[in-house]
């Protein structure tokens, strides 16, 4: 019988269509497990290798907790607005639904065609309004809230997408997609207030099981800061307040520095003999990015302010006000005190302006570099905090601080509120109406879901006005409130409103009268299991986390964080290691590889590929390994034994693989579970034939790596129901042992020979064995024994006379 994948795989994704299979059951008594993967954006380029890494690494999950008997959630959908599928809507006319219908198409054939055991009756779109509506939903209890708000703000501009982005679509200074020139624009933007819970979303990373990188990502995004805000005054007499993290260093403050757009400038207009110096620096700096002005490396440019300095309010000392690039006015108070001699910033612009360096923390040697360590340093040049350490010295000075009402703690986070809109056409309209009487009104909520109109151009306008702007009968409608015309927002939400609550609409995907039903939310959350791609950690993964814990203050959700463990996969390569890409020519189709070698293959491939967390490069040669592999699988079918259990000369090996596998997939280690499994069958292809119960564990074991030549072995070979109905394999650990041991023998400390013994064996035994070695008897040469020693299981050590 040849292994003839294409058919076997189509025949049993049909027999899962059909019946089912894989439907999560709505039975909540059920002990629950509900395992995810990132939906997809259906972009035009189709499936990529690297989106199959992930979801059947979790498919594998999936399909052990079903053997172990859980009712399991493995759901998929897709993340579909977006600019990709709009800006091919533009260039090619079509409508952008029309385009992501024949994307969402194609991928879910793919998908299909991998044979994972999605359950696909509860297949969701984003773009779909029945789903959209809730997006709209969530985003008016945000607004009802106080959460969403319109703030008048510099914003990021793509110069050809014509665009707003998020801080996080900028990239070195250019748009994240298109890489063109990102300037700053002022516009009247949606936020989103994730500020609200930037603590929360820090504290509450100690109650689940992320990856380490996931959560060290996610405390420095938020960045909570502890600190003091410090008064200085200004020789005209005013307050200039600056947020510091080391108080203790106050002593150190040779000269202070404000941020070009500090509103001081302002008021100094006519103090400042150098306004105009100062004004076209402030210029230069507008032009610049925040990650560019805040780069560690550039080099410091600055101007002192002329006619005016300022006042440390520990000594009375004046020292020069400049003002410099690298102080941002979005952070802490937008002023500084600069203390050369320990921070790095401050010592490079302090060399280059040729301005005083004295050191209030001795320690290091500050004629080199600055001294920036905390942990072990001495304060002196401090007056009263002389000879303390940092840590006491920060106490010693803000209690001084707060007593002479020159300052006090603060707590500063880096996480900025989330800019929630976008002037394009092809996503969630934001539902809200601007009355002229009644300002900002939401829509009833018997109006959602406020449906995208249709366009006939779906461009934003030059003045970079979402299209929908340009639609008198979508723009005039009347007020909630009062009834008098009033217009309707036009800006659209950005890609990644829908994607903030998904995993709640798999829950109870039809329902028409509420996000999900309290009580399938109540079952199936926490997700368990939810894997994705690092480069969500800040954007996606963090956004989620803020909606699921508002909605659970409204009484939505039930549990206060919404994924249980979240683990990453690292990046699929090319052949040589770079970045698939199109313009390299190195991207492998995984439509390719299925008809080439099967979707089983593919799965395991893409399992064995390398350690789940690290980027692996392709291997074309490793993939028809994995195909042989699967080959001799088949071939197991010629020479079963019509025998239960398994025989003692694989007995060991059978417990320990199955345990390996077992705990394997636990961690993430798909790999070698995959290698335990090519070794067992080496065993056993070692031996005469395979038993029926030898079969039927190892089928079980592959089966959530290969699911389709498992199932259609176990049938073939005439075991009763579906594989996947079975149980997962157990294991005893007192069987894990090997039956026989290597162990080496010494005489006088020097090894004569190794032999081969029952690892069960008695101190006596080992030794009788060993001296019948004739190796062992020549080397002791009939002297006398003294002594005996034997290290169970590893040696026999015999001292002679
Ligand atoms: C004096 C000082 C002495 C500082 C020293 C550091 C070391 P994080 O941890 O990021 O909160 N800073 C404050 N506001 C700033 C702004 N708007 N733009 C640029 N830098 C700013 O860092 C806080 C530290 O960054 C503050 O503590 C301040 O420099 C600087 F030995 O104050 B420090
Ligand atoms: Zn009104």
């Amino acid at each position: 019988m040849t292994y003839d994948f294409a058919k076997i795989e189509k025949k049993w994704q049909d027999i899962w269509d059909k019946e089912n299979t894989f439907a999560a059951k709505n039975d909540y008594s059920l002990k629950k497990y509900y395992a995810l993967v990132e939906f997809p954006y259906p972009s035009g380029q189709g499936l990529h290798v690297g989106h199959p890494r992930s979801y059947t690494a979790l498919d594998i999950v999936a399909r052990k907790r079903r053997l172990e008997g859980y009712n399991v959630l493995y759901p998929m959908g897709w993340d579909a607005f977006g600019l990709p599928t709009e800006n091919f809507a533009i260039k090619n006319h079509i409508h952008p639904e029309i385009v992501t219908e024949k994307n969402v198409a194609r991928f879910k054939s793919q998908l299909k065609s991998l044979g994972l055991s999605f359950d696909w009756n509860r297949e969701i779109n984003t773009t779909d309004p029945g789903y959209y509506h809730w997006t709209q939903w969530i985003f008016l209890q945000l607004f009802k809230k106080g959460l969403a708000y319109k703030k008048e703000m510099a914003v990021n501009w793509c110069t050809s997408c014509k665009c707003v982005l998020a801080n996080e679509e900028v990239v070195n200074g250019v748009c994240e997609r298109c890489g063109s020139e990102v300037v700053h624009k002022k516009k009247s933007q949606w936020m989103l207030k994730i500020t609200a819970y930037a603590d929360r979303l820090i504290d509450d990373l100690d109650d689940v099981d992320y990856i380490n990188p996931v959560k060290i990502q996610q405390r420095n995004w938020i960045g909570r800061s502890h600190g003091a805000e410090v008064t200085f005054t200004t020789t005209q007499g005013d307050d200039l307040v600056i947020y510091t993290t080391r108080p203790d260093t106050l002593f150190g403050a040779t000269y202070m520095v404000i941020a070009p757009e500090h509103p001081i400038i302002e008021k100094y207009k006519d103090v400042l003999t150098n306004y105009d110096e100062v004004k076209s620096y402030q210029d230069a700096a507008a032009k610049k990015s925040d990650f560019e002005r805040a780069e560690v490396n550039k080099d410091k440019t600055g101007v002192q302010l002329q006619g005016v300095r300022a006042i440390n309010p520990v000594n009375n000392k004046e020292i020069p006000i400049f003002v410099s690039d690298y102080v941002l006015m979005s952070y802490g108070t937008g002023a500084i005190m600069a203390v050369p001699a320990h921070d790095t910033r401050d010592y490079e612009f302090a060399k280059t302006f040729d301005l005083p360096i004295i050191e209030v923390v001795a320690g290091g040697d500050i004629t080199k570099e600055a001294f920036t360590d905390c942990a072990t340093g001495t304060m002196v040049n401090s007056g009263m905090l002389d000879g303390l350490s940092v840590e006491e010295a920060k106490v010693k000075i803000v209690d001084w601080l707060k007593e002479n009402g020159k300052g006090e703690p603060k707590v500063n986070f880096k996480l900025r509120d989330w800019v929630f809109a976008r002037q394009r056409y092809w996503g969630e309209p934001i539902p809200i109406v601007h009355c002229e009487h009644c300002g900002a009104v939401p829509i009833p909520e018997d109006q959602l879901p406020l449906k995208l109109p249709e366009v006939e151009s779906y461009e934003p306008t030059q003045d970079g006005e979402s299209p929908l702007a340009n639609l008198p009968e979508f723009v005039n409608t009347t007020c909630p409130v009062c009834g008098r015309p009033a217009k309707r927002e036009t800006d659209t939400m950005p890609q990644w409103a829908g994607s903030s609550w998904y995993f709640l609409r798999y829950c109870d995907p039809h329902n028409v009268n509420a996000l999900a039903a309290k009580e399938a939310l109540d079952y199936w959350l926490p997700v368990d299991w939810y894997n994705g791609g690092m480069e969500h950690t800040t954007l996606h993964l963090l956004y989620s986390r803020f909606w699921h814990k508002f909605l659970y203050d409204i009484g939505v959700v039930s549990c206060k964080e919404p994924y249980q463990k979240r683990t990453s996969h690292g990046m699929i390569l090319g052949e040589n290691g770079e970045k698939m890409s199109k313009s390299r020519g190195n991207v492998v189709n995984p439509d390719d590889i299925v008809k080439e070698y099967g979707a089983d293959t593919m799965r395991l491939y893409e399992m064995f590929i390398g350690d789940f967390e690290k980027a692996a490069p392709w291997s074309s040669a490793s993939i028809k390994g994995c195909k042989r592999f699967l080959d001799r699988v088949w071939n197991l079918q010629n020479s079963v034994i019509d025998q239960d259990g398994y025989r003692k000369e694989v007995e060991s090996e059978m417990h320990k693989t199955i345990k390996k596998v077992s705990e394997d997939i636990e961690n993430l280690k798909f790999n070698t579970a995959l290698a335990a499994m090519m070794s067992l069958l080496n065993v056993i292809t070692a031996t005469d034939g395979i038993t029926k119960g030898e079969l039927k564990a190892f089928l079980i074991m592959l089966n959530p790596f290969a699911p389709h030549i498992t199932e259609e072995i176990y049938q073939q070979v005439g075991f009763e129901g579906m594989l996947n109905q079975q149980s997962w394999v157990t294991y005893d650990e007192a069987k894990c042992k090997d039956s026989q041991v290597e162990i080496a023998v010494q005489v006088n400390g020097k090894i004569r020979d190794k032999i081969v013994i029952d690892a069960e064996s008695s101190k006596e035994d080992a030794l009788n064995a060993a001296k019948s070695s004739e190796k062992v008897a020549a080397s002791m040469d009939g002297k006398q024994i003294v002594k005996e020693i034997y290290v169970s299981g590893k040696l026999v050590n015999i001292v002679v006379k």
